[in-house]
């Protein structure tokens, strides 16, 4: 029997977990670490399932070839020659462009991926990349670029100090926590109350937060701009504007006061369903307790996500809690990301078809069926997955799901033959969780205390590390071939590593791969620390709470937090067109989570699953009598892109003109190998989801507040 401490790779909570295996190295338990310095013993249903998934025997674990529209199993070095033959071709010809990029969110938890996918999207130099992060986060990265001027620098809650939480469109009980790395939610919202703070949900739904909470508003969805605008209204109507030590460091305050004017609390009481006499609470609430303004995927993946995570830490900035102990501070990761402290910079290019703006190097994911299917020079005609399942994470996925079916070539770099990488003609899988090292290089920079944990692999690996994976794939784009000597492309990827942060590569001394990689960025990180001190201390080490970091986290031009960034005040008057709309009274569809799911990958897991799907529409008793709808009855849900028939869950958790649909279902399609998914197969709810909607700055979908019509089948 052996033990091993890893980190837990599957969110963003980074817990720390306990491994326990046998002699033939099954995994026998899995709980909390008690000593993990951050998580103390935290563990949640999906951390408990790594051991399934190791052992799941759907995991991929040997390269798959279509032949004749059959997947076979093949060796990597046939993998490689049918990449070399189709692929190099393709980019010939077509140039460029013609191969597309779709990264998806476990590379973000995967420092494989994380580190190396970066090299292959260089080499190839497409412009049409394509990522989760633009049915996600991207506005948040377009406020902090516009604000701070770096998309990376996001202000977290400081969860454990603060004593006035507003959180809207989260459910950080049942996600776990989401820009806002913070094991075990639910005991730090516990500290809060004991140290006689509060908790204010905003949200459609009742959902566990919200039932945790002290107080909870049900809005109607997409209108929270509104609602934040209204209560910047208020903080300059009465007063109660105080940035502090922040004032030396501001432009835009005149703006914004100006900016907010029309946007009184009785104007948006309206559309937002909340009084006016709450809104100016609220308000006072926010401004005279260490309070501090929290929002997630109901603030961005909206209509109005830019303007919703702007006006966000306009607040904090306007109430003073901005970068101070309890509001939204700016965590200091032991790695920072290398390179591009310049200015943020939006439009660099934009789509050919829609002619949507590039941001943050990517373009929106709603419109790559768009550039699949439009022929002309610069077409989609090859496309590379990465981690990523846009058949079902992304708007009209049946569009997409067509689309893919007329490329000349795709690649899936996949665990499962699912949704998506069914559509590839090679798929490349990749190690269990415990067979790769695990380091969180990107959740780091949004933990809510300065963490670093290394993980090295608890079992050896049969098959390739991803990073080399990606390395091959590089050699190949490169015109290299299948042949390339991969040991030189990483000696070349340290490099390069150590030069930007004036180190000397020798001082890793003969590691390879990631390890040498995040030892570089550690030995140039503001810690004195290196790999060694980390793979010493197996629970993790902590380098405290965080720290106020204005102005040196500033990358603006000006230097100062530019409160009102012109790119975002652009999209202002869409808003004021959207205040002067009479509410209409058509029913909007948004998403939900659960515990024991993780976006569409993990329902292949039987301990996950158990107690069948809980994939239904929630609808509001008065919405059901109204439409004539059975709680457990079958319903239709059309959009204008699409149509969908899922059973139905008549609840008052969800607000009247509001309906609910988890993402991430939808397993039961041709040609996929993930038996246990595909006999709890639930509906995809991106069937419906309109790739037409989009949060115009950012070009990032609109999957909650879709237009719908539900009516019984
Ligand atoms: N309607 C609606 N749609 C949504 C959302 C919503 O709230 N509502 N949420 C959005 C959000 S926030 C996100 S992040 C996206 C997620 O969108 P995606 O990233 O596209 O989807 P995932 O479900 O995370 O699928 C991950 C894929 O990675 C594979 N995978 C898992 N582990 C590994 C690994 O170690 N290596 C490799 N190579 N592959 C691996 C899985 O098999 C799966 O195919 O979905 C978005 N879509
Ligand atoms: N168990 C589990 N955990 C997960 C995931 C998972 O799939 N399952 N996915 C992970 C990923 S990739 C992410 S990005 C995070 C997301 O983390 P969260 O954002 O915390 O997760 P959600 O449950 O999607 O919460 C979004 C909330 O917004 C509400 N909402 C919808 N529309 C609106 C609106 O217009 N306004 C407001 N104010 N609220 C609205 C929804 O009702 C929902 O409760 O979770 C991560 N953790
Ligand atoms: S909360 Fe997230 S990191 Fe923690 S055990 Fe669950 S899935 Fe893993
Ligand atoms: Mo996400």
């Amino acid at each position: 029997m052996t033990t091993a401490h890893v980190t837990c790779p599957l969110c963003e909570a980074t817990c720390g977990l306990e491994v326990t295996l046998d002699a033939n190295q099954q995994v026998t338990r899995v709980q909390g670490d008690e000593r993990d310095v951050f998580s103390r013993g935290y563990i949640c249903p999906k951390g408990a399932s790594l051991g399934a998934l190791h052992h799941d025997p759907d995991r991929l674990t040997t390269p798959l070839l279509k032949r004749d529209g059959e997947f076979v199993e093949v060796s990597w070095q046939e993998a490689y020659d049918e990449i070399a033959r189709r692929l190099p071709p393709i980019l010939e010809q077509h140039g460029r462009d013609a191969v597309a990029v779709y990264a998806g969110n476990p590379g973000v938890h995967n420092i494989a991926l994380t580190l190396y996918g970066r090299v292959l999207y260089k080499a190839l130099g497409t412009k049409n990349f394509y990522s989760a992060t633009s049915v996600d986060q991207l506005p948040k990265h377009y406020s902090a670029g516009t604000m701070f001027g770096d998309p990376l620098a996001i202000p977290v809650p400081d969860l454990d100090r603060t004593r006035h939480l507003l959180i809207l469109g989260a459910n950080p009980l049942v996600s776990n926590g989401s820009l806002m790395t913070a094991p075990d939610i639910r005991g730090r919202l516990r500290g809060i109350r004991e140290r006689g703070g509060k908790i204010v949900v905003v949200d459609p739904r009742r959902t566990r937060t919200a039932q945790f909470a002290d107080e909870h508003h049900a809005i109607r969805p997409g209108t929270d701009a509104l609602l934040l605008f209204a209560l910047v209204n208020v903080l300059f109507a009465e007063n109660l504007v105080a940035p502090g030590r922040l004032a030396d460091h501001l432009n835009g305050l005149g703006d914004v006061r100006e900016l907010a004017q029309p946007f009184t609390p009785e104007a948006v009481a309206p559309r937002t369903g909340i009084d006016a006499a709450d809104i100016r609470r609220m308000a006072r609430e926010l401004a005279s307790d260490n309070a501090v303004v929290y929002g997630r995927i109901g603030t961005t993946t909206q209509a109005f996500g830019t303007i919703a995570s702007w006006l966000v830490d306009v607040l904090n900035v306007l109430t003073g809690h901005l970068d101070s102990p309890g509001g939204a501070m700016f965590p200091l990761a032991a790695c920072q990301p290398t390179g591009n402290r310049r200015p943020f910079a939006v439009g660099r290019w934009r789509s050919r078809v829609r002619g949507l703006p590039e941001v943050v190097g990517e373009l929106p994911v709603a419109t790559l069926a768009d550039e699949i299917e439009t022929p002309g020079e610069g077409q989609v005609r090859a496309l590379i997955t990465v981690s990523g399942n846009p058949c079902l994470s992304t708007p009209n996925a049946g569009r997409l799901a067509a689309a893919l079916e007329d490329l000349d070539f795709m690649i899936s770099v996949d665990v499962y033959l699912n949704e998506t990488s069914r559509h590839a003609d090679v798929i490349l899988p990749g190690p269990s969780p415990l067979e790769r090292p695990h380091f969180d290089l990107a959740f780091y920079q949004l933990s809510i205390r300065n963490i670093a944990n290394w993980t090295p692999a608890t079992l050896p690996s049969a098959l390739p590390q991803e990073w080399e994976t990606m390395l091959r794939l590089t050699g190949i784009v490169a015109g290299q071939g299948p042949e390339a000597d991969v040991a030189a492309l990483d000696d070349f990827v340290a490099a390069e590593t150590a030069r930007r942060n004036g180190l000397d590569v020798a001082d890793a001394g003969d590691r390879t791969g990631p390890a040498r990689l995040v030892d570089l960025l550690l030995r140039a990180g503001p810690y004195d620390v290196t790999l060694a001190d980390l793979e010493a201390a197996p629970h993790g080490m902590d380098f405290g709470p965080l720290q106020p970091r204005i102005p040196e986290v500033l990358c603006t031009a000006s230097g100062r937090i530019e409160l009102a960034p012109e790119p975002v005040v652009a999209d202002v008057p869409r808003l004021r067109e959207e205040l002067a709309k009479t509410a209409e009274d058509g029913l909007v569809l948004i998403g939900r989570r659960h515990l024991s799911s993780n976006n569409s990958w993990m329902h292949n897991l039987e301990p996950l699953i158990r107690g069948g799907n809980r994939c239904t529409v929630q609808v509001h008793p008065a919405d059901a009598t109204r439409l004539g709808l059975t709680d457990g009855g079958l319903a239709s849900v059309t959009s204008r892109a699409g149509k969908l028939q899922v059973p139905v869950e008549v609840t008052d958790e969800v607000r009247p003109g509001v309906v609910s649909i988890p993402h991430g279902w939808g397993h039961d399609v041709d040609g996929s190998r993930t038996r246990v998914a595909r006999a709890n197969p639930g509906v995809n709810s991106n069937l419906v989801a309109d790739e037409t909607l989009l949060d115009v700055p950012s070009g990032t979908s609109v999957l909650n507040g879709i237009p719908v019509e539900v009516a019984p089948v």
